[in-house]
């Protein structure tokens, strides 16, 4: 018989692609879905011809009964818990769905493993936002935390609370603290993901300014599908511990813009206006990049660099993508999307 795992959140970047990798490994993939999704929300699986090979199951992180049956019905040898609200900017508007969903959702997954399979091997999705206002320059597993949004202070109860019932309950439950990772399929609320979507567009002569918030802002940014066979990597090791994947480089939002350019051959100068860069059209002269603050953040995390050498020594895992592939593959991506939709 197939060994079994959940991935809660598998319409999502992450689940996408890590559903992939359970599929070609022979798992029974049980994709959670909430009822909100529609078949709009669908695209990834579909465009990774997967969807019909997953099977969907009812699943909504704020509803208990459905948790329940779910782990009580499959009892599952991996669960993989990557549904959320992760969008931060939305997480200051939502503060209480936020908790919720991230916090007491992560909770309620933990007790239905407790107490119908606790032979289930639990990953949760933690983050480096957890860091927030970084106490040190990288960070490790061992950095102490400081959270700068709602969803940041949820997400480090989820954490804790994975490490609690790892130590109090003995279920095999790690968590990931993973640092941003992008790929094509990146929502496009995300700041890479915006910048590669409204420049491919700028240049198709569909758009004409691409607004941002902060500039400055510095990210560890590395390749989604290098992440999530990280997250395999952890619940397949002989003990269940918590780990950092990154790459261990950041950049600023400012320097993606400059590189997702140089992939699509936009020719962009910097100037200041306002104390503000603008991103100006070389051979136009046009403004193509401007600051709009209602993009900025009431609390901002101005830098996040990550230190994987626990994660590289323990679990062989490392990243493959240097930051201009990364760029250059969504940048392609998203050039190719808008021109074939006209
Ligand atoms: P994503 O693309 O935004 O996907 C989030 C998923 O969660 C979607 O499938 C969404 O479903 C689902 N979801 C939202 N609210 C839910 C609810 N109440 N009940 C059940 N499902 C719900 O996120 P991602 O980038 O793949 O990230 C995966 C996980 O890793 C998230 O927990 C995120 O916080 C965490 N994380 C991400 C990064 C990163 O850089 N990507 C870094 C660190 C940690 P719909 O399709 O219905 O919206
Ligand atoms: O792309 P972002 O929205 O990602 P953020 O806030 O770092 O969160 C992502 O990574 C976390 C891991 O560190 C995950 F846990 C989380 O779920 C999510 O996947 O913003 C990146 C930076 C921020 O500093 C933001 O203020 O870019 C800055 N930024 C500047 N202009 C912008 C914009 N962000 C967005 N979304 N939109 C802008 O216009």
């Amino acid at each position: 018989m197939k060994k079994k795992a959940l991935i809660t959140g598998v319409s999502g970047q992450d689940g996408a692609y890590l559903a992939l990798e359970l599929l070609n490994e022979g798992f029974e993939v049980l994709g959670g879905l909430r009822r909100i999704s529609t078949a709009r929300n669908l695209w990834r699986l579909e465009e990774l011809g997967i969807l019909d090979k997953i099977k969907l199951v009812p699943f909504e992180l704020s509803e208990q009964s459905q948790i329940l049956r779910v782990i009580r019905e499959h009892r599952p040898a991996e669960v993989y818990n990557l549904a959320a609200q992760s969008f931060v900017g939305s997480s200051f508007d939502v503060p209480l769905m936020t908790a919720d969903i991230n916090a007491l959702g992560t909770l309620r997954l933990l007790e239905a493993i407790r107490d119908f399979s606790p032979e289930t091997r639990f990953y949760q999705a933690s983050t480096s936002e957890m860091f927030g206002k970084v106490q040190e320059v990288p960070q490790t597993e061992k950095t102490s935390f400081y959270p700068r949004s709602p969803y940041g202070v949820a997400k480090l109860f989820g954490h804790w609370a994975t490490v609690n019932y790892r130590e109090a309950h003995n279920l095999f439950a790690c968590s990931g603290i993973l640092f941003n990772h992008e790929s094509p399929f990146r929502g496009e609320e995300f700041v890479t993901r915006k910048i590669t979507r409204s420049l491919a567009r700028i240049k198709l002569q569909k758009q004409q300014t691409l607004a941002l918030g902060n500039f400055d802002a510095r990210r560890d940014w590395g390749y989604a599908q290098d992440f999530v066979k990280g997250m395999k990597e952890m619940l397949r090791h002989s003990s269940a511990d918590d780990y950092v994947l990154a790459t261990g480089e950041m950049h600023t939002v400012q320097e993606f813009v400059t590189a997702a350019c140089s992939a699509l051959d936009i020719p962009i100068r910097w100037e200041m206006e306002n104390d503000q860069p603008i991103g100006v059209h070389a051979k136009s002269g046009l403004t193509i990049v401007r600051q709009d603050p209602a993009f900025l953040r009431p609390a901002e995390v101005d830098q996040l660099c990550g230190d994987p050498s626990k994660a590289r020594k323990v679990l062989g895992w490392s990243h493959s993508k240097t930051f201009p592939q990364l760029v250059e593959l969504m940048a392609a991506t998203d050039y190719e999307r808008e021109k074939k939709l006209g």
